[in-house]
């Protein structure tokens, strides 16, 4: 069995997410989607919420499970306790790949796990969790940019 993880914060989870993730499903036998509890980053929602939210927007899909990445968890640590044979990203763009790429080397220097990159379908490319935050606080409507499980947690945080 191939188990590919898709690790992120997703603080919201978003419609880039959704889409790269399913369509890493349909190349692995099994995908795990890892929710960290980023230490460096602030976020919106904690992790309990992000693990729900992902939970509910995942349900349905064949072969994705959902689990935590507790604080204090290195990605290639994680990967080699799930078995998985991948870890599966999607790329945005150039700085995307500047960015990835070293910690997509480490990740295989540490634990023997390779990175395979999707490159984010154009509809979804410029969404992230970033914007998806800002536009929600300064009252905007992301309703196109998120699972409608994620838009209803947003409006409830108004
Ligand atoms: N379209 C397609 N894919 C997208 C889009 C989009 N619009 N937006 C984001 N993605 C993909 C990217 O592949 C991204 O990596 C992933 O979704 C998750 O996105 P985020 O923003 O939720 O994730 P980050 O950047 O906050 O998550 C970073 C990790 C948690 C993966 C990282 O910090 C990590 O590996 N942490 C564990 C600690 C560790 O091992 N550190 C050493 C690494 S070498």
């Amino acid at each position: 069995m191939r188990r590919a993880v898709c690790p992120g914060s997703f603080d919201p989870l978003h419609s880039g997410h959704v889409e790269v993730i399913t369509r890493a499903a349909s190349l692995f036998d099994d995908v795990v989607v890892a929710v960290a509890a980023n230490l460096s980053k602030k976020h919106l929602f904690t992790l309990e919420e992000r693990l729900e939210m992902a939970e509910e927007v995942f349900r349905g899909l064949d072969g994705v499970s959902v689990m935590a990445m507790p604080p204090g968890t290195l990605l290639a640590d994680f990967c080699h306790d799930a078995g998985a044979a991948a870890i599966v990203k999607g790329l945005r763009n150039g700085s995307d790949l500047d960015y990835e790429v070293p910690m997509a080397v480490t990740n295989r220097h540490l634990s023997g796990v390779e990175t395979v990159f999707l490159p984010a379908d154009p509809r979804h490319a410029h969404v992230s969790s970033t914007i998806v935050r800002e536009v929600h606080l300064l009252g905007g409507d992301v309703s196109a940019m998120v699972p409608g499980v994620v838009g209803r947690r947003l409006t409830q945080r108004r």
